[in-house]
């Protein structure tokens, strides 16, 4: 499929579009589920994945940049969709896991554009891209300690290389989040502009990318994830599984019965 075709797509829960002025464009997508703050829902993940991969087909796009709303670039995963899930229907069907990494398989530059909340599996798909730029309203964390999980996307393994041991274990154990300034303090954004700037600052950038090679761009971004991840697929594989393991504790049901309910939840610490 073309870049073409796929701004002729309609989606339900992403916006795309093609931006730029040269001759080589930029592939923008937007997360687009306002009432749920851009939770990542199943068919908004199995969009997402589809215009990257149609975007990285593209020879006529040189980078992609990722984005959400003022209010949140997404608030992690869908919660009604998690709750019910035990541990063996977590582990038999993959549990959101599916099309959940499709992003990694993009060799072209993606570039996160972060305003408002980046939570769970918001934060770990921000962490995803190749570099996040934030505006002076984003908010990074990863709650889900609150929910009696533990993230299943990568945050226990690409927090802690982005931000060293002891501010990752701050935020996963304690749930709070980190503001834009103490994100780009700590190395987790690459830089952070006033919110009405974001847009204009995340595609300049990439324009600045769709202005040189293409292949050097790709080898860049193949070589610096050399660098980066090391053994982190070991880590991700076990993360996953205990991910799933915990569909079998009284504190996930807790913790998602009480989101649900808009009450405190009370854990039992099993
Ligand atoms: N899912 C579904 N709906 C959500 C949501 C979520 N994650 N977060 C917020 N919403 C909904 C709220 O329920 C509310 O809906 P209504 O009540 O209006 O119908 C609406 O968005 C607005 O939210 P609030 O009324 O709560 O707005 P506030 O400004 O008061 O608070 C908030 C914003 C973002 C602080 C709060 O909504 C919040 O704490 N949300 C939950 C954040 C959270 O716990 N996120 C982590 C979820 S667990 C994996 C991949 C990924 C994951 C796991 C595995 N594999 C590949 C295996 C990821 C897991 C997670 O992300």
């Amino acid at each position: 499929m073309t870049s073409q075709s796929i701004t002729d797509v309609t989606f339900e829960n992403i916006l795309v579009e093609i931006v730029g002025s040269g001759d080589r464009k930029t592939g923008l997508i937007r997360l687009n589920r306002p009432k749920q703050l851009n939770a990542l829902s199943d068919p908004l993940m199995d969009e997402l994945g589809r215009a990257l991969l149609a975007f990285d087909a593209d020879d006529g796009i040189g980078c992609i940049v990722l984005t959400g709303s003022e209010r949140a670039f997404a608030a992690g995963a869908d919660i009604p969709t998690m709750a019910p899930h035990t541990f063996m229907s977590a582990f038999k069907s993959g549990l959101i896991s599916k099309n959940w990494e499709t992003i990694l398989q993009v060799r072209k530059p993606v570039i996160g554009a972060v305003a408002g909340f980046a939570l769970g599996g918001g934060c770990e798909l921000a962490m995803m891209c190749d570099f996040i730029i934030a505006a002076d309203t984003a908010r990074f964390g990863q709650p889900e300690i609150k929910l009696g999980i533990i993230p299943g996307a990568g945050g226990t393994q690409r927090l802690p290389r982005a931000v060293s041991k002891s501010k990752a274990m701050d935020m996963l154990l304690t749930a709070r989040m980190m503001d834009a300034a103490e994100a780009e303090r700590a190395g987790l954004v690459s830089r952070v502009v006033p919110a009405d700037q974001l847009m204009s600052e995340a595609l300049a950038a990439a324009e600045t990318i769709n202005g040189f090679s293409g292949p050097s761009t790709m080898l860049i971004k193949e070589l610096v994830n050399l660098a980066y991840q090391g053994p982190l697929t070991d880590g991700v594989a076990v993360e996953r599984r205990y991910f799933h393991a915990l569909f079998g504790s009284d504190d996930q049901r807790e913790g998602m019965d009480a989101f649900l309910a808009k009450r405190a939840p009370s854990f039992k610490h099993r």
